[in-house]
């Protein structure tokens, strides 16, 4: 399901009729900002959107599947290449944001061949500079290493919460690689390159980060959630929710508890991608004896997955036979219950702990005393299943006729997403208390399935709800969470999104 990023000549191609006048007020204003910061008019627009992850945490840098839908909240970048660097050997950016408070402009001159990128700082132009280094990396790959990229001059509007759970990470530096690949001439750009650019762009910012999000904001379609496979490559494929009654709708919910992986990463984030790497590589060695752990594009260059084929390459077994294999002898396998020491690691994964050191704690600092390999490994296994599951759910032919009650079939969706959240809170301790009450709150009004979406720790909370609950749903959580804190008004108006699957990267030409 690749092809080229679409480019189109009107909203109505990108948004639905539901968010078609906000948004045409929106893009309006930026295009006449961009006249009167610049001087001229912009080129283009490239659009990248955040995204809700229905099922599948957690699992992406593992390289299992998951099942996340494109959102209308996205990041959009108005260009025009139309200046000149003034110094010789270099290129010049000119970056500003709409919100210039938050966001204050800055000029760049870039030398040819190279992009500094400080992930110590936490400056917002660096997700715009990793957009930029990933596209011109793969420019260089196909023009010579001599390539020189234009002068641009941005202006930028995101509309995805920072540090939300949806993804602005994703969709900032999807849409900005988009931008600079546009600026520099490039007619179809490849959905998949752009996709790659963008994973391996973002950890240039300091995170071990998977490659959910940024698939998703590159190729979700209208309409349909997104089947996203990493292993053996990248590859991504819609999956149309079938009619249910009754109808069910998605709720998100943020819970204004922040969590900045730039800063927990090394107690959060970045520790649970070396968790699950070591637990693979103490797999690989206890059951695939004599052979070593392949190398693969899990961010540390192996993963759970990793092990998973290598020990069960010849099985015949369907594949959620052989993750319930995996689940079983995790258990036994990695019996620790208290977690390992770093010397524990070392030797269950026949190693030395200054191996153990360089592979996977290197990259990223990371703290930790002890490492919970097998509720790592067992969250992981069980949620690579539930992901399974809940597309089995949604692509059951027999279910598409149904004009009779789908009650039963709408709560196991639901469960799926409860046994989700429950994972995450016990196994993966990426919840959070305001979360946990979050989906306490909303199931007990009404919600078949309630859970954190996103890294966790925080964020955003996704909820499957009966459309003719909705209501009862969204009243219960300002009443019982959303009241009971000091929110903004803008805060309190955004604090809950009915959600619709929207499409992904686009790109808008205006010249
Ligand atoms: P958030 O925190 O929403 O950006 C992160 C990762 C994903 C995935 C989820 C957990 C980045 C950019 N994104 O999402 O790849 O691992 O956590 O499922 O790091
Ligand atoms: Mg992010």
């Amino acid at each position: 399901m690749s092809g080229p990023v679409p480019q189109v000549t009107a909203l109505g191609d990108i948004y639905t009729e539901h968010s078609l006048l906000e948004q045409g007020a929106r893009w309006n204003k930026l295009l006449e900002k961009f006249q009167s910061i610049y001087g001229g008019p912009a080129q283009f627009v490239s659009r990248s959107p955040g995204r809700v992850n229905i099922i599948g945490e957690h699992i992406d840098y593992s390289l299992y599947s998951v099942l996340p839908m494109g959102i209308t909240p996205d990041v959009i970048i108005a260009v025009s290449t139309n200046l000149e660097s003034s110094k010789e050997g270099t290129y010049k950016l000119k970056l500003a944001n709409v919100d210039e408070e938050r966001f204050p402009t800055r000029e760049l001159d870039i030398a040819y061949g190279e992009v500094n990128i400080d992930a110590t700082q936490h400056e917002w132009t660096n997700y715009f500079k990793a957009g930029l280094r990933g596209a011109l990396q793969l420019l260089e790959r196909k023009y010579g290493a001599g390539f020189k990229p234009k002068s641009m001059q941005v202006l930028l509007d995101g509309t995805v919460p920072a540090g939300g759970g949806l993804s602005s990470s994703a969709a900032f530096v999807s849409a900005g690689a988009l931008s600079v690949m546009i600026a520099n001439g490039e007619k179809d750009v490849d959905k998949k390159d752009l996709t790659e650019v963008a994973i391996v762009s973002e950890r240039a910012v300091g995170v071990n980060s998977g490659g959910m999000d940024q698939s998703a904001s590159v190729f979700s379609e209208r309409g349909s959630a997104l089947f996203v496979s990493f292993a053996p490559t990248l590859s991504a494929r819609p999956v149309f929710f079938p009619k249910t009654n009754p109808e069910l709708i998605f709720v998100v919910a943020q819970s204004f508890v922040t969590s900045n992986k730039q800063v927990t990463g090394p107690i959060h984030y970045n520790l649970r991608v070396v968790e699950c790497s070591m637990a693979a590589a103490a797999l690989n060695a206890k059951l695939c004896q004599g052979t070593e752990l392949p190398k693969d594009s899990g961010p540390l260059g192996v993963s759970l997955h990793g092990f998973h084929t290598n020990y069960l390459k010849d099985s015949k077994k369907s594949m959620p036979e052989q993750l319930t294999e995996l689940i079983v002898l995790t258990k036994s396998t990695l019996a620790q219950e208290e977690g390992y020491t770093l010397e524990e690691v070392a030797s269950a994964a026949g190693t030395s702990v200054d191996d153990i050191k360089a592979r996977f704690m290197s990259s990223f600092p990371v703290r930790g005393e002890r490492f919970m390999l097998q509720q790592r490994a067992l969250h992981v296994f069980t949620e690579a299943l539930r992901v399974l599951d809940f597309l089995t759910l949604l692509e059951d032919k027999s279910r598409h006729s149904a004009s009779e009650d789908t009650t039963d079939y709408n709560k196991k969706l639901g469960d799926l997403m409860n046994a989700t959240q429950d994972s995450c809170r016990d196994l993966y301790e990426c919840s959070c208390p305001e979360i946990d009450e979050i989906c306490t709150i909303a199931r007990e009004a009404g919600a078949y399935g309630s859970r954190l979406t996103g890294a966790g720790w925080g964020g955003c909370s996704v909820h499957l709800v009966p459309a003719d609950k909705a209501d009862a749903v969204k009243k219960a959580l300002v009443e019982k969470y959303y009241s009971k804190r000091k929110l903004s008004e803008a805060d309190m108006e955004a604090a809950i999104v009915v959600s619709r699957p929207m499409n992904g990267s686009a790109v808008l030409k205006l010249e």
